[in-house]
């Protein structure tokens, strides 16, 4: 057997407005993740779930962080600590750590434990650019800022718990963004990170792209860490997420995409974590998006078709 892959349920539905994203890491267990990655070579064990302050237990008013527009911070900070620990642990004992969300704020968690100690680059698939801080957030959804989050930015500056430390902004790339804030657009721009819209994926393809990203990625660090929100696929193919953006990539550029992943892994063997993210099994019919989060996660690992 190959490396083990340690699979860490985080079901937050906190940093989104809809709920049933908490019944991600269920329905992508569902969906025979675990043999899915068996059939890639690698030795999963599932670690169950992190533990969620129950939203019935949660005093409405009791004092939330007051940072500008960021709901349920409090919660969100919980959670991604627990994740973030674990996700360290697991890469201490040699382990593979595989995030489940939930929505897209338990990549603070993903991001903080694998970046303590080593200089991590990161490859974000994903629709949006999750660049939003509390000040500049039009929703005050947390899952719309976990890359600001890791990177410090605005409010997060002051918040120890967010922050990647061996994160560097020039080793982030995004890979098909399509639905952008203007102040992200803005911010962006002024960055060091590196940009792939889905207008560079229809001219260059996919892989080509993927390959690129790698690069950044790459580059002077200790390793990669692949964030995938489903809502980076057309919703055609990727019905349930919260977020649905038309023009995104279709299941065959997903699995091509992942599997230009599992090649220069190969390689070099430079993946370090991975998250899978925002599905959300109640938008969905027969399971689709899990049942597909589950097939790329195990051609990221190097499943093949022959
Ligand atoms: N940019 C918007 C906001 O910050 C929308 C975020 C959308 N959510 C996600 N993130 N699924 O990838 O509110
Ligand atoms: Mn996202
Ligand atoms: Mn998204
Ligand atoms: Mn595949």
């Amino acid at each position: 057997m190959g490396r083990t892959v340690r699979i860490i349920g985080a079901p937050m539905d906190y940093g989104a407005n809809r709920r049933g994203v908490d019944m991600g890491p269920s329905a992508i267990r569902y969906a025979d993740l675990a043999d899915g990655l068996e059939g890639a070579g690698v030795d999963p064990v599932d670690d169950g779930d992190v533990s969620m302050p129950r939203a019935e237990e949660r005093d409405p008013d009791a004092d939330q962080p007051s940072h500008g527009n960021a709901k349920f911070l409090r919660e969100v900070e919980d959670v991604c600590t627990r994740v973030g620990d674990r996700v360290a642990a697991t890469l201490a004992d040699g382990e593979f750590p595989l995030v489940l969300g939930g929505d897209h704020s338990v990549a603070i968690g993903s991001l903080n434990g694998s970046a303590r100690g080593a200089d991590l680059g990161a490859v974000w698939f994903d629709a949006h650019a999750d660049l939003n801080t509390p000040e500049t957030s039009p929703s005050g959804n947390v899952h719309g800022m976990p890359l600001a989050a890791a990177l410090g930015r605005g409010a997060f500056g002051e918040m120890a718990w967010t922050q990647a430390p061996g994160l560097r902004e020039s080793s982030v790339a995004y890979v098909g963004l399509r639905s952008i804030d203007d102040r992200e657009r803005e911010l962006i721009r002024a960055s060091e990170m590196t940009a792939f819209t889905m207008s560079d994926i229809d001219q260059r393809g996919v892989s080509a792209v993927v390959d690129d990203a790698l690069a950044v990625a790459t580059d002077g660090t200790d390793g990669v860490h692949v964030s995938l929100d489903l809502d980076w696929l057309d919703p055609k193919a990727a019905p349930g997420v919260g977020t649905p953006v038309r023009g995104g990539v279709t299941y065959r550029e997903a699995h091509a995409a992942l599997e230009a992943i599992s090649r220069r892994d190969e390689a070099d063997r430079m993946l370090r974590s991975m998250d899978v993210v925002e599905v959300n099994p109640i938008l969905d019919e027969a399971n689709e998006t899990a049942t597909l989060a589950a097939e790329l996660t195990a051609s990221a690992f190097g499943k093949r078709i022959l």
